[in-house]
């Protein structure tokens, strides 16, 4: 049951387990890692795909016979081992060119790079099935207040999107993008910095229904926001395209721990929801359980791939705690009494209008709204003690 498979949909992106330990303080503390090698020891470990950036698989500056040749590399482990493409997106950050952004550096000249670098992986991620192209406007932003004109920042960004939704709606794509919201790092504030913030500017795209969301759990955290509250509402919005997982504590850099090596409370509210939908019910999520963590710069080759696959344990074990407290009858008692079903229950009867409420007198005059809730609770603290009791294997 905690052994992962194919059938889980855990992917990682190459840039995950290839990351060789630089930080901003020292350089790499393990060397390059290569693509074939990265893809069958992920089939070996039961991974289901690998997503890059372009600069991932070829070195920026790339010369067409180089950029080719490591595509043809992929391609072929990709054959032997039946590892899939689900998503790939683009890099906009590493590059001093792209030091102001890309969709909306200051700059004409790098924004037309931006735009033509993402096409140009766009039509490489198609090419390789993907189904879903991730923004991360990691250099989208600004440290100094003067420096950005946000309003035209965002119509730049705004520009950008709809170009690309058009390309492939003529082009007969099937493939969607999902925006990626950080708060900041490596900018000081970086445009769209959360689900909300994000949710917003998608409704004021020309295909808003191309577009969704790629949170990821750390990112969220950075901003002090509950990761698994803005998934419920990025599912309430149909706008969960997919979804980061790894582990972040508190509100400090971005630290891309190991799924569930942070807020392990909040990571089994999230399994429970991905998995199990929510007491009530409501859209469901189908698509990869992606992981974009970073193996801590202190570990050796064995230790990455002993950390990629924590997360994927991690997760299962979190899957078989979350149905276990969702199975447990008094936890259904708990709901119960805790009104969680009642929630579900409209506010306003079959066809009562505010007339009918206003005309309500038990609803208002005669309701005592002191007495009402003053002797009784929700349960609420028993209901997280439970969860907690599942979640340590306790029941
Ligand atoms: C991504 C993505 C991020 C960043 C970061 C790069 O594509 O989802 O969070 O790039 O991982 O280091
Ligand atoms: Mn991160
Ligand atoms: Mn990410
Ligand atoms: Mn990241």
């Amino acid at each position: 049951m905690v052994t992962p498979t194919p059938a889980d949909k855990f992917t990682f992106g190459l840039w995950t387990i290839g990351y060789n330990g630089t930080d901003p303080f020292g350089g790499p503390t393990r060397p390059p890692l290569d693509v074939v090698h990265a893809v069958e020891k992920l089939a070996e470990i039961g991974a289901y795909g690998l997503t890059f950036h372009d600069d991932d698989l070829f070195a920026f500056g790339s010369t067409d016979a180089e950029r080719q040749k490591q595509i043809d590399r992929l391609k072929a482990v990709l054959d032997s081992t039946g590892l899939t493409v689900p998503m790939v997106t683009t890099n906009l950050f590493s590059p001093p060119v792209f030091k102001d952004g890309g969709f909306t550096s200051n700059d004409r000249a790098v924004r037309r790079f931006a735009l033509r670098k993402v096409l140009r992986q766009l039509e490489l991620g198609v090419e390789l099935g993907a189904k879903t192209f991730v923004m991360w406007g990691g250099r989208e932003g600004a440290e100094y207040d003067a420096a950005k004109d946000v309003r035209t920042a965002l119509e730049r960004y705004r520009e950008a999107v709809n170009l690309l939704g058009q390309y492939v709606i003529d082009k007969g794509y099937d493939i969607r993008f999902a925006i990626e919201p950080k708060p900041n790092e490596p900018r000081g504030d970086i445009l769209l910095p959360t689900v909300g913030h994000a949710l917003a500017f998608i409704e004021t795209l020309e295909h808003p229904e191309l577009v969704g969301l790629n949170p990821e759990v750390g990112h969220e955290q950075m901003a002090g926001l509950n990761f698994a509250a803005g998934i419920a509402q990025a599912l309430y919005h149909g706008k969960l395209f997919h979804i980061d997982l790894n582990g972040q504590r508190g509100i400090k850099y971005d630290q891309d721990l190991v799924f569930g090596h942070g807020d392990l409370h909040n990571a089994f509210a999230l399994v429970d929801l991905l998995e199990n939908g929510g007491p009530n019910g409501g859209p469901s999520y189908e698509g990869p359980r992606h992981f974009d963590y970073k193996p801590s710069r202190t570990e050796d080759e064995t230790g990455v791939w002993d950390s990629a696959a924590a997360n994927m344990r991690t997760y299962l074990l979190l899957k078989e705690r979350a149905a276990a407290f969702r199975a447990d009858p008094e936890v259904q008692e708990a709901l119960e009494a805790a009104r969680v079903f009642e929630l579900a229950q409209p506010t306003l009867g079959e066809g009562e209008s505010y007339d009918d409420l206003l005309a309500d007198r038990s609803a208002y005059e005669d309701f005592d709204a002191d007495a009402y809730f003053g002797a009784k609770g929700f349960g609420f603290v028993r209901l997280q003690q439970l969860a907690t009791e599942h979640l340590l294997g306790a029941r």
